[in-house]
């Protein structure tokens, strides 16, 4: 059964690899799943067929057969559970990486979309000059303790998983506003995460469809 995963028909980051199907091409990437892309539009997404597979009218989605999934946490929790290579054998370095997951989808991505909301939607108001240092400060916060956790460490526990998937992909985020380089332990840590051949793959493919350039 083919694999079948939504994305932006134009991503707004013109294919920097922000849009959250990244993620879940990065995963089927390291897994070896080969997939196929149903590009929509804004306004599809927003329509009845694309709603009746994302109540929320977002991407990315999944569909395998009679399955559908949103979310990308659940979508990449699905893969890693069902394909080998992104959650260690082990139960509890298993439970551990799934903690990972979880840890960067509920406590570190909050802040991090928060500043994303102060810098460019609430820019103008009145109050964004007083609200946006509280929204960077909660940023470096998280920025801060992830670092001191991971410290010269490759991976946050062990070896590479869907944890770490699902953290690099979270930090990524914060690249443009150059927060991620006061914090140079994550750095390089994002750093190892998209030098690995399964996110090469997964941004050039996502690069493709947004400059027309089919990867090399
Ligand atoms: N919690 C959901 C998940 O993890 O799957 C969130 C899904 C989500 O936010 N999807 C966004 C979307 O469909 C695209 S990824 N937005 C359209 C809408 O809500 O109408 C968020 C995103 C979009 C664009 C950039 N960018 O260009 O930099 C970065 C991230």
């Amino acid at each position: 059964m083919t694999i079948t995963i939504t994305a932006f028909e134009r991503s707004p980051d013109g294919g920097k690899g922000l849009a959250r199907d990244t993620r879940v091409r990065w995963a089927l990437e390291e897994v070896g799943q080969p997939y196929e892309v149903r590009l929509v539009s804004f306004k599809a997404m927003k329509e009845p067929a694309h709603l009746a597979l994302h109540p929320f009218g977002q991407i990315p989605t999944y569909e395998d057969g009679n399955l559908v999934l949103f979310e990308t946490g659940a979508i990449v929790f699905h893969i890693a559970e069902t394909q080998a290579g992104l959650l260690p054998g082990d139960a509890n370095a298993r439970a551990r990486a799934i903690t990972w997951m979880f840890a960067a989808l509920s406590t570190v991505e909050p802040p991090i979309l928060d500043l994303t909301t102060a810098r460019i939607f609430e820019g103008d108001k009145p109050w964004a000059a007083q609200r946006l240092p509280l929204v960077v400060d909660r940023v470096r916060d998280r920025l801060g303790q992830l670092s001191r956790r991971l410290g010269d460490a490759d991976w946050l526990d062990g070896g590479f998983s869907a944890g770490d998937l699902m953290m690099v992909s979270v930090l990524l985020r914060l690249r443009p506003s150059g927060i991620l380089d006061e914090y140079p332990t994550l750095a390089a840590y994002v750093a190892r995460g998209e030098t690995r051949p399964a996110y090469r793959r997964a941004f050039e493919a996502q690069l493709a469809i947004n400059t027309g350039h089919p990867p090399a």
